[in-house]
């Protein structure tokens, strides 16, 4: 039995170590560590609550906003705040692009390397690859000197030694299935992302002043002016056209690219519909609507749990119910860290108790991680795109089970192959196209809105602090990219006084509980076949398809820097 580690996990935002037993050429353990102190929460104390989703959104800049979001819709629960429409649809927009965008990113540029080997790309024939594109899509950029054109700036940069941004994969490796063909369609769709991706995130730019990080919010509502009549209002018909143009540009590209290359990798790598099976219990908060965020029945992806892979039920959610562990994370509850806490009690005491570096291996029985160990009534969860695919599959939302029959109809496979790490991707690409058509829906309601003379986009009724309770506490969840998000907040004397974010990367990439159940990648990873335990790019598939973030799993910071967190940041 030998121990492989993998420190830094890249292509991921922040720092992800993953250690793995491996017998034979299987994982037969796995642990996962967030090894970043960094942090939010304590920042926040003391703060007007009015300003939280400022702060709150810098958790992370990857998913740029989703802290945003859940921070307002926390501070408007705790004081009893409704918000109009308009900001709700707005909102929905910001948060769908984010959905879109992310979901792209993560497929060509963080995830597709697992699966694509640019090196191959170089054997392939550019005429040969021309026929393949246009016989899977309709996507005008597929004639035989374009794909050449591809090939000639791949061949530069290898034969300069320098790969650039394909530098560190691991070519060659057995692993690799596509035909040269493939990997050079996926190249060229590599690059070509990389434009889409941020001429799409425009929409943030045009609602929000910029991206990251948005800075139109408000408790309440919304600070984006809407005026038909108004050239200088944020939202007037010129920029509805400009909405509408960005999000059918996207659009094509998720129909005519994204989805049809999900297909054609898939297809070489059906057996990876096998691995990466992880827990089984899948949760979603479940978001989207035009009405009361507080009411989940009108959502778009709805709320509820599926347990053990049964799709034939779907168990009510509860979010009384969450809660989080420190036993093997590097903190200490007040109570003893074998209890487990609900964010509205909860603490953030860091105490590093990891080895000294340099050392081989983390103490695996101990605490491992600066990542809390969330559970639902007791139970590990898997978060995100794929738990919210199933959980809107199992409810009988039918658009989400007409795309899931569509796309594994054309792989021939049941439902329950999504339940894998193939699955997580292709719950990506389905999500990704169901969103962005929703899209238009919100930026055409937005509009009739306007054109109605309904221009109205904040509530100020509380925004004097005299008008709140003495003190008061609320929550706000949202569906991220990565999957399920909820902030915590408590206010008293117009302050706050506790605040904690209970993040999807901190659902699917924290250790271990007080009973010992692995959290979401750790069992995801049992069972991982390994050609080389040298080269371990399975591990890297199975991690990557849940799209970690370690920047909003590990969100808290000591103001006072301490010796043993410096320590911890030497790794
Ligand atoms: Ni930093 Fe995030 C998303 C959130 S993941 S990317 O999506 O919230 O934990
Ligand atoms: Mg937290």
């Amino acid at each position: 039995m030998a121990r492989v580690v993998i420190d830094p996990v890249t292509r991921i935002e922040g720092h992800l170590r993953i250690e793995v037993e491996v017998e034979g050429n299987t994982v037969s353990d796995a642990w996962s560590s967030g090894t970043m102190f960094r942090g939010i929460e304590q920042i926040l104390r003391g703060r007007d609550p009015r300003e939280a989703w400022i702060w709150a959104q810098r958790i992370c800049g990857v998913c740029t906003t989703v802290h945003a979001l859940a921070s307002v819709r926390a501070v408007e629960d705790a004081l009893g705040i409704e918000v109009p429409e308009n900001a709700t649809l707005v909102r929905n927009i910001i948060a769908g692009t984010q959905n879109v965008q992310d979901h792209i990113i993560h497929f060509y540029h963080l995830h597709a390397l697992d699966w694509v080997d640019v090196t191959l790309a170089l054997k392939a024939d550019p005429a040969k690859t021309s026929q393949l594109a246009q016989s899977i899509s309709d996507w005008p950029k597929s004639s035989t000197s374009y794909f050449r054109g591809i090939q000639d700036r791949v061949k530069a940069l290898v034969s300069s030694g320098q790969l650039s941004l394909f530098s560190s994969g691991y070519w060659g490796h057995p692993a690799y299935k596509l035909p040269p063909e493939v990997n050079l369609l996926a190249v060229a769709h590599y690059i070509e992302a990389l434009d889409v991706q941020r001429e799409f995130i425009r929409v943030q730019a045009v609602l929000g002043g910029k991206n990251p990080h948005p800075q139109s919010y408000l408790v309440g509502g919304m600070a984006t002016a809407m005026d038909g009549n108004e050239p200088d209002a944020v939202i007037n018909p010129e920029r509805i056209t400009l909405l509408n143009q960005l999000v059918a540009n996207a659009q094509s590209f998720v129909r005519q690219v994204y989805m049809p290359d999900v297909l054609a990798i898939a297809g070489f790598y059906k057996d990876w519909f096998q691995h990466g099976q992880g827990l089984g219990n899948y949760m979603a908060y479940g978001d989207y609507t035009n009405g009361n965020i507080k009411d989940p029945a009108g959502f778009m992806f709805p709320r509820g749990i599926v347990l053990g892979r049964d799709l034939s039920t779907v168990h009510p959610l509860d979010p009384s119910h969450v809660s989080e562990y420190v036993t093997h994370s590097w903190y200490n509850y007040a109570e003893g860290d074998q209890v487990a806490k609900h964010p509205s009690q909860g603490e953030t005491n860091p105490k590093y108790s990891g080895p000294k570096p340099p050392y081989d291996f983390l103490k695996t029985d101990e605490k491992y991680s600066w990542v809390k160990s969330p559970r639902y009534d007791d139970t590990p969860m898997e978060v995100g795109p794929l738990a919210r695919t199933l959980i809107a599959y199992a409810s009988g939302n039918e658009q989400v089970k007409k795309i899931v029959d569509d796309v594994l109809g054309k792989l021939s496979l049941p439902p329950s192959a999504l339940c894998s790490t193939m699955g997580r991707i292709a719950a990506r690409a389905l999500e990704a196209e169901i969103m962005v058509s929703q899209l238009s829906g919100w930026v055409a309601q937005l509009d009739d809105n306007m054109a109605h003379g309904n221009l109205r986009i904040h509530n100020g009724e509380k925004w004097n602090p005299d008008t709140w309770p003495r003190s008061c506490q609320g929550f706000g969840l949202h569906e991220a990219p990565r999957g399920s998000l909820g902030h915590w907040v408590e206010i008293e004397d117009k302050k706050i006084v506790n605040y904690q974010a209970v993040v999807p990367s901190t659902w699917n990439a924290g250790p271990r509980d007080a009973k010992g159940q692995r959290g979401a990648y750790e069992a995801a990873l049992q069972g991982t076949p390994m050609v080389d335990p040298e080269r371990p790019l399975e591990v890297l598939r199975t991690v990557h398809s849940f799209d970690p973030c370690m920047a909003c799993a590990v969100h808290v910071l000591e103001a006072k820097g301490n010796a043993h967190l410096s320590e911890a940041l030497v790794f």
